[in-house]
């Protein structure tokens, strides 16, 4: 079993690498070095292949024709949920729901709740290093119901601040709704302890992957969350698909999500049965294609074993945060203990935007901006960061070309 201290080989990551089509081209003459997989990930071949087989031999909707396609076009679908289900150790393929991504998983939660669970006074606790997709869906619910928030502060290491963690949990709190890992600090939260204090309290607890599941082995029996969001354009999957778990008593009590086809058992202007579960929340022609090729995603980093994939990973981000550190006056924001694959800093005097230009000219592709994480801007008291972010298929080289290009600003900006 290999540990997070293995070492993946050149040779190694150079195999998988070539599984990436797009990562052969340039970009203003110079090879692409893609470094913002915290955004999306790019697609291996098996991938891009499973969406256009589906499409080319199999394409028709699921759940509807009694003829050959799209009874098959139904099993690849249904076959997509149960790798999702062993992807995430999930107890049984109902408890996977399929959505666009985090953000409406995240949604669909709060709309659930906010129309079962919450009352006037109830309390969803946050924290200060969630995603905005897991902040403005629970504003609404509390806009609608008369909730209210709480916010579970950080440090300045970018690490959750548990010091008054019990002083959170009340009769009142409804839901904890918190991120895995942060997309611009890093953070590796520790979200096993969370859920077990919350369940303590009887506290459900919502959990967004987004920035976990291509870093880190899940099992949500487990970890015993009880909602786990994730999106598959972040874990080498195609865009619009992503995978909300909840555990079964949640999906049985909750009402519908949207309405339309699919999620309905009978129809009349009177009044109408709701199919089971997860057909209730999946109105609509779902994403079929999008589903096919999650599964071949999630399949591929099987494969490929996340415990490698992290040890890989591991070894860039401390080489990046290493090399980085170097610059004169460079300032890594996000300095937890425990960090995945991302690395965000500011540098004195320069405007991350300009970075991430000069970065862009060299072929580097890094984001520059809030991250959708405006609290914790605030918090650090900077505008935006310059985020670099790693993936299985990144190389040492690449950090050395970011850092020869923030060295190059630098030598720009000071002169
Ligand atoms: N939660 C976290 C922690 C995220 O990082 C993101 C996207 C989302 C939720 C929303 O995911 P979506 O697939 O529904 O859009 N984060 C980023 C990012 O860091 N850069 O671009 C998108």
């Amino acid at each position: 079993m290999p540990s997070a201290s293995e070492v993946i080989s050149v040779e190694t990551v150079a195999q998988w690498r070539a599984d990436f089509p797009i990562l052969q081209r340039t970009v203003y003459d110079k090879p692409l070095a893609y470094l913002d997989n915290a955004a999306t990930t790019q697609k291996p071949q098996v991938v891009l292949e499973a969406e256009e087989r589906f499409y080319r031999e199999f394409n028709s909707n699921v759940h509807r024709g009694v003829y050959y396609l799209s009874e098959r076009a139904t099993e690849l679908y249904e076959a997509a949920r149960r790798t999702a289900q062993r992807f995430l150790n999930a107890a049984s393929p109902e408890e996977i729901v399929f959505v666009r991504g985090t953000t409406e998983a995240i949604n669909l939660v709060a709309h659930c709740m906010a129309r079962s669970r919450l009352r006037p006074n109830a309390e969803i606790v946050l924290t200060h290093m969630e995603h905005h997709s897991n902040i403005v869906p629970w504003q609404l619910a509390a806009e609608q119901t008369g909730a209210r928030l709480r916010v579970i502060p950080i440090t300045e290491q970018g690490e959750l601040d548990l010091s008054h963690l019990e002083e959170f949990f009340t009769e009142r709190t409804a839901l904890l709704a918190v991120v895995h890992v942060s997309n611009s600090l890093g953070t590796i939260n520790p979200i096993e302890e969370l859920i077990r204090k919350a369940h303590a309290y009887d506290i459900p607890v919502l959990v967004d992957g987004a920035q976990a599941v291509a870093h880190l082995p899940i099992d949500v029996q487990e970890l015993g969350c009880d909602f786990y969001a994730f999106s598959g354009h972040k874990v080498y999957g195609p865009t619009g698909i992503g995978v909300l778990y909840g555990r079964r008593r949640w999906l049985e009590e909750f009402p519908p999500y949207q309405g339309g086809g699919d999620m309905i058992r009978q129809v009349t202007f009177e009044r109408t049965l709701y199919n089971e579960v997860p057909y209730k929340f999946e109105a609509g022609t779902p994403n079929i294609a999008g589903a096919i090729g999650l599964k071949a995603a999630l399949e591929y980093i099987q494969q490929l074993g996340l415990e490698r994939i992290a040890a890989h990973e591991h070894f860039l981000l401390t080489y990046a945060t290493e090399q980085l550190q170097r610059i004169p006056g460079l300032r890594i924001i996000g300095t937890a203990w425990r960090k995945a694959a991302i690395v965000s800093f500011v540098v004195e005097g320069i405007h991350p935007h300009d970075l991430g230009t000069i970065a862009d000219r060299e072929g580097i592709a890094i984001r520059v901006g809030h991250h959708c994480t405006q609290p914790v801007m605030d918090f650090f008291g900077v505008p935006a960061t310059a985020r670099a972010s790693f993936a299985l298929y990144n190389l040492p080289e690449e950090v050395d070309r970011l850092v020869a290009a923030v060295q190059k600003a630098v030598e720009l900006f000071r002169a």
